[in-house]
C-alpha cells in the first residue's frame, strides 16, 4: 500500500507539473496587447530579486509580466511593439550567462543561448544590454510608450524623454480577467488544494488547541497537494478574532463555544485560491451561531443567484446587504446590513485580489469570490463564508462546490 501510494505521487506530480499553459498561449496574450495598444511600443521588465521581492518567501514574478510570458526566472524585459517592422514586434531580453549567479540560482536561459527563443516562446530573444538601444529604434515607428507604472518607469522616460509615458496595467488587467480553460484548470488546482485543507482543519479542530496549530494543519495540506505558496497570509481567527476581518496573528488558544473563522487559500502554478468557512470549536453550533450563520448562507445563496454578465461587483455588495436589511434587527436595534463590514467580491487569478476596472460589469470567463460576512464585536462572533463562481454566459457556477456550506452539513462533517 505505500509502495502504491508513493508511486501514485509521483504519477500525480507528473501529471501536475505537465498541466501547465503552453507558450502558445502566451503568445496569442501579446499579440492581443499589441492588437488593443496599436501604435504603440510596451516595454514591461520581469521583477527583480532585492528590489521587488524579498528573501523571505523565495522569488515570485511580476504576474502582469508572467501573464504574458509564462516567464518564472527574474530579471527579464519584453518590448511588444504592434506597429514595428515584422520580426520586431516581439523581442525578449535575457541577462547574460552568469556563472557566479548559476552556482546560487541553478541553470538560467542566457540571452546568448541558442535555444533561448524555443525555451521563451519568443521568435527574438536579445541580451538585455541591448534593451535600450531597440527601445530607441521601436520609437521610430510608435508614437505611443507604455509600460507597467512599478519603478522602472524612471528609466524608460530616461530613454524617451520626449513621449508621455502611459501605464499598459489596464490593458492587461483587463485580459487577465477572463479566464481561459487552461487558467481554470490551474485555478481547479489551487481550489481543490485548499477545499482538502479546509476539510483538514474540521478534522482537527477542537477546544484547547492553537489557531496557529489549525493554520499549520492547513497549509501543510495544500503545500503537499502542490500549491508553491500562500495565496496570502493565513486568517485564523476564534472567538473575540472572529470579528477582525484581516487577522493573521493565529496565536489564541480555543476554546469550546467559540466560532473559528478560517479564510485561508493556496496559490497553484501561480494562481489563488480564497476560500473562507466559518466552524464551531467544539463541533456542535449554539442556536445564536446558527442562527448567524444561516442569514450569512442566506445572503451568500442570493448573491451567487445574482450574478451573471452584465451586473456590477459593487451591486453584489448591495445584493448581500439588501438581503440582510430584510431579515430585520441586530444588536442596538440596527438592521443586519449594518453587521457587514466589507464588499462581498473581488476578482481572483494570479493575484488572489486580482486588479480590475471599477466601471466594467462581469463578464463570461471573470472568476469572483462571493463572501459576505456579520461580525458582532460585543458577542466575540464573527461569520464568513467565502467562495470561488465563475461567471458564465447566463449566471455563475461554484467552484468551490465541493466544500460543503450548509450548518448541519458542517457539524456532520465535523463528527468523529
Ligand atoms: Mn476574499
Amino acid at each position: 500500500m505505500g509502495m502504491l501510494r508513493s508511486l501514485l505521487s509521483i504519477l500525480l506530480g507528473a501529471v501536475a507539473w505537465s498541466q501547465s499553459i503552453p507558450l502558445s498561449e502566451y503568445a496569442s496574450r501579446r499579440e492581443q496587447i499589441r492588437t488593443n495598444l496599436p501604435d504603440s511600443v510596451v516595454v514591461l521588465w520581469a521583477y527583480t530579486p532585492g528590489v521587488e521581492v524579498h528573501d523571505r518567501n523565495g522569488f515570485f514574478q511580476d504576474p502582469n509580466f508572467f501573464y504574458l510570458s509564462g516567464w518564472r526566472e527574474p530579471n527579464g524585459a519584453m518590448l511588444l511593439c504592434s506597429s514595428c517592422p515584422e520580426g520586431e514586434r516581439e523581442i525578449f531580453f535575457l541577462p547574460k550567462r552568469n556563472a557566479r549567479r548559476e552556482i546560487y540560482d541553478g541553470p538560467m536561459v542566457a540571452g546568448e543561448d541558442a535555444n533561448a527563443a524555443e525555451r521563451t516562446g519568443f521568435a527574438r530573444v536579445m541580451p538585455a544590454e541591448k534593451l535600450e538601444a531597440q527601445i530607441l529604434k521601436a520609437l521610430e515607428s510608435a508614437s505611443q510608450v507604455y509600460t507597467v507604472f512599478d519603478g522602472h518607469e524612471g528609466a524608460l522616460a530616461k530613454i524617451a524623454p520626449l513621449r508621455t509615458l502611459k501605464d499598459a496595467r489596464e490593458a492587461i488587467t483587463n485580459l487577465r480577467l477572463r479566464k481561459s480553460a487552461s487558467e481554470l484548470a490551474l485555478m481547479q488546482k489551487a481550489i481543490d488544494a485548499s477545499i482538502a485543507a479546509h476539510f483538514e482543519s474540521w478534522k482537527v479542530t477542537k477546544p484547547g488547541l492553537y489557531e496557529y496549530e489549525v493554520a499549520a494543519a492547513m497549509q501543510r495540506t495544500y503545500f503537499a497537494l502542490g500549491c508553491e505558496r500562500n495565496a496570502y497570509a493565513p486568517i485564523v481567527g476564534s472567538g473575540p478574532n472572529s470579528v477582525i476581518l484581516h487577522y493573521n496573528q493565529n496565536k489564541r488558544r480555543m476554546d469550546g463555544g467559540d466560532v473559528l473563522l478560517m479564510d485561508v487559500g493556496g496559490e497553484y502554478s501561480m494562481y489563488a485560491a480564497d476560500i473562507t468557512r466559518s466552524i464551531p470549536v467544539n463541533g456542535k453550533w449554539t442556536a445564536r451561531q446558527k442562527q448567524i450563520y444561516d442569514l450569512v448562507l442566506g445572503a451568500q445563496n442570493a448573491v451567487i443567484a445574482a450574478a451573471k454578465p452584465g451586473v456590477m461587483l459593487s451591486a453584489l455588495t448591495q445584493v448581500a446587504r439588501d438581503y440582510f436589511n430584510a431579515q430585520g434587527k441586530g444588536p442596538k436595534d440596527k438592521p443586519w446590513g449594518d453587521y457587514l463590514l466589507h464588499g462581498v467580491s473581488h476578482h481572483i487569478g494570479l493575484d488572489v485580489h486580482d486588479p480590475y476596472d471599477k466601471t466594467v460589469p462581469l463578464a463570461e470567463g471573470n472568476v469572483i469570490t462571493v463572501e459576505p460576512g456579520l461580525y458582532i464585536a460585543e458577542e466575540s462572533l464573527g461569520i464568513r463564508i467565502e467562495d470561488m463562481i465563475l461567471i458564465t454566459k447566463d449566471g455563475a457556477r461554484v467552484l468551490t462546490a465541493a466544500l460543503p456550506r450548509g450548518a448541519d452539513e458542517v457539524e456532520r462533517r465535523m463528527k468523529r
